[in-house]
């Protein structure tokens, strides 16, 4: 593989800690990426030398964050080939994209007795929003089923498209199962009925590129913390005549136009959507994220990536007893599974204490565990520097594992 391993973990401190006594094995990369030296080091500059509030100060530090900020929604435009910077929403994360336009959309476009579209294997966060938006404006939320493999059923999301669907909002990656879906195919179908479409991303920016505009979404978010970059920050993406039609999310500085007590204008975009003080050094620090994974090259992490999950499967499927959750045909960066008389809590403990980090639970997608009807898995999901070292100390601390509660 081309990734230049003894280098690229050079780059991660927190990779040189040991845990429990033992060097860190973290494979816990679905929940949160470590942070590479340089996205550090650009959240140290901007506070040392560039702190200052953006587009409203006439002094120098002000137009230098400024330009900074703007420049960052220009890489990230870059990043996924957005048309323009004006699609490009900075927030708090995937979730906070989410409930962006689960409230803003629904609010103006979702009428009592519609519907909108998710599927079965959603994150709480593609779930919960639009829970909330159905209840609020008497609207009902759809499920597209999936089987067993984890994959979801095409047919079944045909059948559920129709004249009262409103929105359809899918994960890209699956956080508790690692499927890859179909989402061009769901955007195609989507479209055929002129509905639009929400892609969570959070699963898939970090191990593959996303083009949006070659996906055809008019929706795409992803979080800052999944991509190697600080927390707190992340991006919405939307298609400009979607954004412009959708009332403002929050109210506050920023994003207004002019306000006096009897009337409010907004501000044009992307300022719409961003009200209040952003987040102005996790953005820069996210660029600095984004541009480092670019670096490497990201057809060379997914295929570095790709060739380390099978591995993972080959060597974790040897194990006595596993099962994996989630055998889909594509699959990306993450491997689930339960070992069917040792509860994955327990499992969790044990590979702490050998300093092997992972999680154990229903990973925010309780649903995937009831239709599973299993408590939780053992998850193990890779970031662009793990190794094949790390994979055997897993398959050899899940033996400990084994023989302890043989
Ligand atoms: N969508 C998916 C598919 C996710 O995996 C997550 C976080 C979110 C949305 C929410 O992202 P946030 O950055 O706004 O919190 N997933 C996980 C996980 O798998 N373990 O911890 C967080």
């Amino acid at each position: 593989m081309s990734l230049q391993h003894d280098n690229i973990r050079k780059e991660f401190p927190i990779l040189q800690r040991e845990v429990n006594g033992r060097p860190l094995v973290y494979l816990d990369n679905a929940a949160t990426t470590q942070k590479p030296r340089a996205v550090m080091e650009r959240l140290r500059i901007y506070y040392e030398q560039e702190n200052s509030n953006i587009h409203r100060g006439a002094h120098y530090l002000s137009q230098q964050a400024t330009v900074a900020y703007e420049k960052a929604r220009e890489t990230v435009k870059g990043f996924i080939n957005a048309g323009s910077p004006q699609e490009v929403i900075f927030t708090r994360g995937t979730t906070e994209a989410i409930n962006l336009v689960a409230n803003s959309f629904c609010k103006k476009f979702v009428m009592p007795g519609d519907e909108v579209l998710i599927s079965a294997m959603e994150h709480h966060s593609n779930i919960v929003p639009w829970q909330i938006a159905c209840q609020e404006r008497e609207a009902f939320l759809k499920v597209i089923p999936m089987n067993e493999a984890g994959e979801l059923d095409m047919e079944g999301c045909r059948d559920l498209l129709n004249k009262k669907t409103k929105i359809v909002a899918v994960t890209h990656v699956s956080n508790a199962l690692g499927t890859v879906n179909p989402v061009r195919e769901i955007i195609d179908l989507a479209h055929e009925k002129s509905i639009p479409v929400l892609i969570d991303g959070a699963q898939a920016t970090p191990h593959f590129p996303v083009d949006v505009q070659a996906l055809d979404c008019d929706f795409y978010c992803f979080s800052g913390h999944k991509v190697y970059g600080p927390m707190g920050v992340g991006v919405l993406y939307g298609k400009e005549e979607w954004l412009n039609s959708m009332p403002p999310y929050q109210g506050g500085g920023e994003m207004i136009r002019e306000v006096s007590f009897s009337k409010t204008t907004y501000s044009e975009l992307p300022f719409k959507f961003e009200a209040g003080t952003p987040n102005v050094a996790d953005v820069l620090g996210m660029e600095t994220a984004l541009l480092f994974i670019k670096g490497l090259g990201q057809q060379q992490i997914a295929a570095y990536e790709d060739d380390l999950l099978n591995y993972a499967i080959s060597q974790l499927g040897a194990l006595d007893k596993i099962r994996f959750v989630g055998t889909a045909g594509q699959r990306a960066g993450v491997v689930s599974f339960v070992f069917d008389d040792i509860h994955p809590y327990d499992t969790g403990t044990i590979l702490d204490k050998l300093g092997i980090a992972v999680r154990t639970g229903h990973h925010c997608a309780q649903p995937i565990m009831d239709f599973f009807k299993i408590p939780g898995t053992v998850r193990a999901s890779l970031g662009l520097y793990n190794t094949r070292q790390e994979i055997d100390l897993l398959v050899h601390g899940l033996a400990r594992v084994r023989e302890m509660f043989a």
